[in-house]
């Protein structure tokens, strides 16, 4: 399953849903606005508070970076 940690005000985060929706892929997304009492995860899990970030618990992968992230799920998920 893959998660998104994001906010929906990120530039971004929305250059990441974008590529998510062009590959059908089904996701959760985590909301972490600034301020959020839930950016403790964001923290624990990468260890900075930065979005976008990706958790794919399939791949036992982890990523920040919104470029990086799309060229992962292109990799992997392309069609
Ligand atoms: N180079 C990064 C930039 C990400 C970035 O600047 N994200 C902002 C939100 S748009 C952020 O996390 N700011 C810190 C915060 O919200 O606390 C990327 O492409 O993902």
């Amino acid at each position: 399953m893959l998660e998104l940690y994001q906010y929906e005000g990120c530039p971004f985060c929305a250059k990441v849903r974008a590529v998510l929706s062009e590959l059908e892929l089904d996701y959760i997304i985590r909301n972490v606005p600034k301020g959020s009492t839930k950016r403790h995860f964001l923290q624990t899990l990468g260890g900075k508070q930065q979005v976008p970030f990706l958790v794919d618990q399939d791949n036992n992968t982890t990523l920040y970076e919104s470029d990086d992230i799309i060229s992962y799920l292109r990799l992997e998920y392309s069609k």
